[in-house]
């Protein structure tokens, strides 16, 4: 049994809050073992048994395969008739990015093949929260059901995906609620990577109506994120790995007769776990990566991800998490994608005028970052053999013209490209092969897979050097943003972690840190907790200055001093530990 998996393990937290036994000294790591511990983590996805461990199904599970399998048909029955029909795919954070991905990826599909797109997708704070972090639409249950009443008007058969990695958010509860008042026309389904006891009540309800072909939850546990809450890293994964094996099956049913089995759907997920070994056996290479990021990180200098297609929204994506996962910059890591917000492709159209976050084609970064790129800036290029190879050689000029610090991450798929000359354009390339057995040179199955095998290599990039440069305590990230509840109770749970002291004081702690008072008033201590996390969104570091004053029962601004002395948190926390 797996170490997490004891029921003496933290008992009291759910998997996805869990710490990874594999990671506890990954701020310790050296590039190398930070990688293969993530290969390791994320190899959990793919766990084949609970290990004699009832209370866990995993993702192969035959319960979870056999779910796949009845969801899948739910896929097949709506695109056979498509009239009046949707499927909605919604979460927040993660989650809602991942919908959104999938969503318009297959609408664009659906519309080369002349059919009528039937997805759609919904996000938390709706589409500026694809490119930063809306914490706190998440915590409004009747904004997701209200949400998702305007997406259904006029629609007679709907199919409900609602994303939750903690099987947490009240916006997803709100509009599963919503789903379970309306069954004649909707048909809801949870995904999720906690047990229903450990979750909301209406996770509960739906497992009942389970029974009855009515609801659907999929909930496999997949093991501790790598940084402790981290749902953006094993959460988003497996939440693609899942939607991807449903819909994939449900297309080649409706369109090419194939039946959906479950062994059709084990062979299916095998191939994602396949993908996960190609991507780890460059180990190496994906560790020079992430030195270089760090190295830029630590010289003030920047990371950039230059990709095309989706492997540039892929890139979007993991440089705007690093903003609340991190609390950093947002100029440290961002992302650039060939042709913007076309390729977006998102329901509210170009964001761009919205600020610097939204500033997302090549051609932006040309006119605006270019011109001052250095060696302590890292490039890294995404692409694949389809994309348009003298696209990519000639921005690859133009960047070397600035810096040699020029890598690239490229998908070989059938071989037919010249490598070689591709190679010669950047200090080092991590070039995947894909074998066409796991493909049979199917575009959407490629597409996933490179898909995937790129977020895992950013995540791991991005990750690795946050935690190179001191962010991050043993796998705990301490400086956490305190934006929403779910956020709300782990920081109590690290302050109680990290200092002993009870719920109570804990809490108290945190409250005099997000408003910055020593004395709190009693109107301030009953307000909820969403007036909590709003007050909190303005104020930096707040779980530390926290835990500082618990541990050095002094004041706010002594708090703040000593934490301005050290920049690494483990060394931050053992100073102050030292103070007692
Ligand atoms: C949604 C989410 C995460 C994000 C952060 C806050 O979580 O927005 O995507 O990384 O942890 O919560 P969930 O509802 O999928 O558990």
């Amino acid at each position: 049994m797996q170490h997490w998996q004891q029921p003496s393990y933290e008992p009291y937290l759910p998997v996805t809050e869990k710490s990874n036994p594999i990671t506890r000294d990954i701020d310790r790591a050296n590039p190398e073992e930070i990688v293969q511990m993530l290969q390791k983590c994320d190899a959990e996805i793919f766990e084949r048994t609970s290990h004699g461990n009832p209370m866990y199904q995993t993702l192969c599970s035959s319960s979870v395969v056999q779910t796949i399998v009845e969801v899948s048909k739910r896929v097949e029955v709506i695109l056979k008739d498509p009239e009046d029909s949707l499927i909605v795919l919604s979460g927040c954070g993660t989650s809602g990015r991942i919908a959104f991905l999938l969503a318009t990826s297959l609408n664009r599909w659906l519309a080369s093949h002349h059919q009528k797109q039937i997805y759609s997708y919904i996000i938390a704070g709706g589409d500026k929260a694809l490119l930063t972090s809306q914490e706190s639409p998440e915590d409004d249950p009747f904004l997701g059901a209200l949400t998702l009443d305007k997406a259904c008007v006029g629609k007679k058969h709907v199919l409900f995906i609602g994303i939750s990695c903690g099987l947490s958010a009240p916006f997803v509860a709100g509009q599963l609620d919503f789903c379970l008042r309306n069954l004649k026309i909707i048909t809801p389904v949870l995904i999720g990577f906690n047990p229903v006891d450990m979750a909301r009540e209406i996770a509960e309800r739906m497992n009942e109506l389970q029974k009855q072909k009515k609801a659907y939850v999929l909930n496999p546990a997949v093991g501790p994120e790598a940084i402790s809450g981290s749902s953006r890293m094993k959460g988003g994964s497996a939440t693609k790995v899942i939607l991807e094996t449903i819909l994939l099956a449900g297309h080649e049913a409706a369109c090419n007769n194939k039946a959906i089995t479950f062994n059709g759907i084990l062979h299916s997920l095998n191939k994602f776990e396949k993908v996960h070994q190609i991507t780890y056996s460059h180990t190496k290479e994906l560790a020079a990566l992430v030195e270089k990021a760090a190295v830029s990180l630590r010289r003030k200098g920047h990371v950039y991800y230059l990709g095309w297609q989706t492997l540039g929204i892929i890139g979007i994506i993991d440089a705007s998490e690093c903003i609340p996962t991190f609390g950093a910059g947002f100029e440290d890591i961002r992302g650039f994608v060939s042709n913007g917000f076309s390729e977006m492709n998102n329901k509210e159209g170009d964001l761009s005028s919205l600020g610097p976050h939204f500033i997302i084609d090549h051609k932006d970064f040309v006119h605006t970052i270019l011109p001052n790129l250095s060696d302590n800036d890292t490039v890294i290029f995404l692409y694949s053999e389809n994309d348009d190879l003298n696209e990519v050689s000639a921005l690859a000029k133009s960047v070397r013209q600035h810096t040699s610090n020029l890598h690239a991450i490229a998908h070989e798929l059938t071989g037919l490209s010249d490598p070689d000359r591709m190679r010669s354009q950047f200090m080092a390339v991590l070039t995947i092969k894909w074998p066409s057995s796991l493909h049979k040179y199917n575009p959407v199955l490629m597409k996933q897979h490179c898909e995937l095998s790129t977020k895992w290599c950013l995540n791991a990039i991005s990750t690795g050097a946050h935690v190179l440069t001191g962010k991050v305590y043993m796998n705990y990230m301490i400086d956490l943003r305190v934006t929403n509840s779910k956020l709300y109770r782990r920081a109590i749970h690290i302050l109680k972690r990290f200092t002993g002291s009870t719920q109570a004081y804990c809490e108290t702690a945190l409250l005099r840190a997000i408003y910055g008072i020593e004395e709190l008033s009693d109107g301030m201590s009953s307000t909820n907790v969403t007036q909590h996390t709003l007050v909190a969104n303005e104020r930096g570091s707040v779980v530390p200055i926290a835990l500082v004053m618990l541990q050095s029962r002094g004041t706010i601004a002594e708090a703040k001093s000593y934490l301005d002395a050290y920049s690494v948190i483990r060394d931050a926390v053992a100073a102050c530990q030292r103070l007692l």
